[in-house]
């Protein structure tokens, strides 16, 4: 494992450091976005006065602190890097293969180093065909066995968002909204779902977070909505998931191909509109999570 000297430096003196995913830049988002959006992402991180953390895995060496050029090179598409989950990481280090992290992938490595803030898009969670497929994203059962407060706009709309909301009861992460009483829906602001607890600042977060860590080995989903203004119209969204899903269908795709072909179908299907509001949302969460990170630096002894 390679720890960047500005983020071996920031854990060192007790600063806020934030871990940037890499699913997202490789297999989320589309060329030449996708590594526009990482720095604006790491930019947003600095701004609120944190060390961003961005963690992938070249050659077999998992790197927490991507250099720029790193990043390029992990996201060039002859590369062919994998797409690694919590399980994942340790084959790929054992191997000398290349490959971006999930959330699941991140958290693991994460909380290894001592970072406990990340900030994503949207949280992995259950299929709409989950009762028939089982699929439902390891993202959900690594939040509940890792003690990381994860800044994300819900969970992604493509998935059963009631199902997965469920599903984090369950599993005992607690699910926190950040202004808001209503469950992001990604794209959306408002999934149509309600949750029990928000907070009105980072400070609370921080304090949330800090909490339930005394009680909980768990962790915590602190649900970011988009604003509203820069949210996909409610139409037109309808409209990409149903032909997203027939894309997948088509295709046949399963497992860990899912998620990206159906994003992908919705940038193609909005013509890069969902791409803007995917940009967005992933920027004002890695801001929230750097003021998180500061909130919980200041707070311990
Ligand atoms: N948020 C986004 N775009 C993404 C992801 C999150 O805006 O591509 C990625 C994250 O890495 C998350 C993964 O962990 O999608 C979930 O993949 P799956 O559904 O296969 O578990
Ligand atoms: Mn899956």
């Amino acid at each position: 494992m390679v720890v960047s000297d500005e983020v071996q430096t920031a854990l060192h003196e007790g600063r806020g450091v934030v871990a940037l995913e890499t699913t997202i830049v490789v297999h989320g988002l589309p060329a030449p976005t996708n590594i526009e959006v990482a720095s604006l992402c790491e930019d947003s991180v600095r701004e609120s006065g944190c060390v961003p953390a961005t963690i992938g895995v070249l050659g077999g060496k998992v790197v927490v602190g991507l250099s720029t050029q790193q990043l390029e090179i992990l996201a060039t598409p002859s590369l062919e890097a994998a797409k690694l989950s919590a399980r994942d990481v340790g084959v790929a280090v054992a191997l000398g293969r290349d490959g971006a992290t999930t959330v699941a992938g991140t958290i693991a490595v994460a909380h290894r180093v001592g970072i406990s803030v990340m900030a994503t898009g949207g949280l992995g969670g259950v299929h709409r065909d989950a009762q028939v497929s089982f699929d439902e994203s390891a993202d959900l059962t690594a939040l509940s066995r890792t003690s990381m407060l994860v800044v994300a706009s819900g969970v992604k709309s493509i998935l059963d968002i009631g199902a997965t909301l469920e599903r984090l009861d369950t599993l005992g992460v607690a699910v926190v909204g950040y202004r808001t009483n209503h469950f992001p829906g990604f794209y959306r602001s408002d999934s149509g779902f309600e949750i029990d607890w928000s907070v009105d600042t980072a400070r609370e977060a921080a304090a949330v977070f800090l909490a339930h860590r005394v009680f909980s080995p768990t962790g915590v989903l602190l649900a970011n909505p988009v604003a509203t203004e820069a949210q996909l119209d409610a139409e037109l969204h309808e409209q990409a998931l149903a032909s997203a899903f027939d894309v997948a269908r088509k295709l046949g795709v399963s497992g860990k191909e899912v998620t990206p072909v159906l994003l992908a179908e919705f940038a193609r299907f909005t013509a890069g509109l969902s791409v803007k509001v995917n940009r967005d949302l992933v920027i004002a969460n890695a801001r929230l999570a750097g003021e998180v990170a500061n909130a919980v630096s200041h707070s311990q002894p």
